[in-house]
């Protein structure tokens, strides 16, 4: 319940105090600005351009009719970082209108049904047809044409098609000249230089874009420009300049929840058609949401510890019931997905939260780390609802565990939780990496004869690929060549690298034995 009061006219605070507050369970929102004398901006947000990309560069291999479930998934998923944002400009009082280029013109669940059984073909689905493509990019840019935006934000997150989107915004560029184009997202805040120096980006909002984005609009508005504003770069006199970062905010609880903007992003027809075309409801608009950011370890593959400095903040457990309230009332689901890296790591929050839950409609899946699950935080999971608890496996070969991935876990614990969260009824969900650095094919079988013995049979294998801006990244630049590096591309539109090396020489070697693994074990690739 967001209950908004305009203040006198004329009155003005400075932008960056705090602003809302939570008494039992209820957001108070006051917009704290005044718009006096000055003009309103026209602010345009361009959802789903990663969408887009999926139809229009085809990464391989999106478009197998193996992968239909992740592929309907990522066609229709928001963009819930620009939804955050967006979420926190409307409590603040400020417009601005979202053009959603895939689900606002693919609405019928027809489109997306495939008519194909077999798992290697192609899709024949009518969104694989290049006029489905088509038909995106001219609700972008006729939308650009009719709405003639001040200012453009667009996302530039995720790094599997972050080529694809910096082409696209030379487009934007192209189609509204007079614009401030805007990206922010998890690649833009890592290669904000990157992306300036391609020459149609003006300014790139660097981490938490809640704050951030809401001070650049006033700033543009009031004609006094990003100079001012922590946590944006820009090009100044054909110079990039990187503004100093901004502190992220101490209590989470001061956003707005990011459903408060359902309808700007289209999530209810999102959500009626991701549940009636994918069987297991994990993460669908509507029903998935972050109860923490950041993750306090730094495995060298993940990008976390780059984003959130190994610090981790909370939503307290009442703002989180709010969010469920207002889902359940919004959208008719049985099942919700929390995000979060480690779900389970605040023990007392954790049972202040499960207290909570009583009388929701749901049932929970949640992604944590084994060494924040004991028999006692399993049984309580257990007795609340939950039915499937992510793991991050990534191999069970300590020395690989510890030294290629960086990660401070005993294999011994991973199978510990798994058993018990096996043995307490619910389903112990295994993530694994094929090709971290010095683990051999036989080791990974090896994984695998272990994961049998143990009955553990929800299990995927993903080939390791490697983000820019991770630990592992910095370890494949020292022993590639740029030549190595552009073949281990993950495909052309990409800022993925296949981590190729004496055991999976090619890119071959490595997505095919990754497969037969997965064959082996049954593994279907969810998400992550
Ligand atoms: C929900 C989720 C999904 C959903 C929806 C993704 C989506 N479209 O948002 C689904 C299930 C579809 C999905 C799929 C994939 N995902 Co995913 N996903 C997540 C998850 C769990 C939560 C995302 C979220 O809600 N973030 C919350 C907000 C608050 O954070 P944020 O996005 O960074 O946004 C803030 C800032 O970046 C900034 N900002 C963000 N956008 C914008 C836009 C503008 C204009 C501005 C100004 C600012 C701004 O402000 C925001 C608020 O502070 C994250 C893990 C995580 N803990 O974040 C992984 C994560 C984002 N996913 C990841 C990956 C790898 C994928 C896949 C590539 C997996 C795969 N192998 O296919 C696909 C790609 C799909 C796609 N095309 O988007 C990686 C991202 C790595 C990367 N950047 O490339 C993450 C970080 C998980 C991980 N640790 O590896 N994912
Ligand atoms: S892989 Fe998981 S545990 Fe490791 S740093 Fe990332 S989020 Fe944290």
């Amino acid at each position: 319940l967001v209950w908004k009061s305009p203040l006198p006219e004329g009155f003005s605070i400075s932008p960056t105090v705090s602003f809302g507050w939570n008494i039992a369970g209820l957001t108070f929102t006051i917009p704290l600005t005044s718009t006096l004398g000055k003009e309103q901006m026209k602010v345009m947000f361009v959802s789903d351009t990663a969408a887009l990309g999926l139809m229009e560069a085809r990464p391989e291999p999106a478009w197998k009719v193996r992968l239909q479930v992740l592929r309907n998934k990522e066609l229709l998923a928001p963009d819930y970082g620009a939804m955050h944002v967006a979420a926190y400009l409307k409590s603040r009082g400020l417009d601005f209108k979202v053009f959603n280029v895939v689900a606002d013109v693919h609405r019928d669940v027809e489109l997306f049904t495939e008519p194909s059984t077999d798992p290697e073909e192609y899709s024949c689905s009518l969104i694989s047809k290049p006029e489905a493509a088509r038909r995106s990019r001219e609700h972008l840019f006729e939308s650009i044409a009719e709405y003639q935006p001040d200012v453009v934000l667009v996302t530039l997150s995720i790094y599997n098609l972050a080529l694809y989107t910096r082409k696209l915004l030379g487009e934007i560029r192209e189609a509204s000249r007079d614009s401030h184009l805007v990206t922010g997202g998890i690649y833009s805040t890592l290669h904000a230089q990157d992306i300036l120096s391609d020459g149609w980006v003006d300014i790139v909002v660097r981490g938490e874009g809640e704050v951030t984005t809401f001070d650049l609009l006033e700033a543009l508005r009031s004609g006094e420009g990003p100079s001012g504003i922590p946590g944006v770069s820009f090009v100044k006199d054909g110079t990039v300049i990187h503004n100093p970062d901004r502190d992220k905010v101490g209590s989470l609880d001061h956003f707005p929840h990011l459903y408060t903007v359902s309808d700007e992003f289209a999530i209810k027809r999102r959500f009626d058609l991701l549940s009636r075309l994918n069987p297991l409801a994990d993460y669908i608009p509507g029903t998935g949401f972050l109860t923490s950011r950041g993750c306090p370890e730094k495995c060298t593959f993940c990008l976390d510890p780059a984003l959130n400095r190994q610090r981790v903040r909370f939503h307290s457990p009442r703002y989180v019931r709010n969010v469920l309230d207002y889902c359940s009332w919004r959208f008719e689901a049985d099942s919700f997905f929390f995000g979060d890296a480690t779900f389970t790591m605040h023990r007392k929050r954790l049972r202040q939260l499960l207290d909570l839950l009583e009388g929701l409609p749901y049932s929970y899946q949640i992604q944590t780390r084994a060494d924040y699950l004991d028999r006692e935080v399993i049984g309580w999971l257990a007795a609340s609802g939950f039915t499937h608890i992510a793991i991050g496996a990534e191999s069970f070969n300590q020395k690989v565990l510890n030294d290629s991935a960086g990660k401070r876990l005993d294999v011994e614990q991973t199978l510990k939780a798994s058993a018990q969260v096996k043995a307490a009824g619910m389903k112990p969900v295994l993530t694994f990496i094929v090709g971290l650095p010095g683990e051999s094919r036989d080791s990974v079988w090896r994984t695998v004869r272990i994961l049998e013995e143990k009955g553990l049979e929800t299990a995927t294998f993903f080939p390791l690929v490697v983000f820019r801006g991770t630990a592992l990244y910095e370890v494949l630049r020292t022993r590639a060549t740029e030549s190595d590096l552009e073949a281990a591309r993950l495909h052309p539109s990409s800022e993925e690298f296949l981590f190729l090396g004496d055991e999976f020489p090619t890119r071959d070697e490595l997505m095919g034995f990754a497969d037969e693994v997965n064959r082996a074990v049954g593994g279907r690739g969810q998400h992550g």
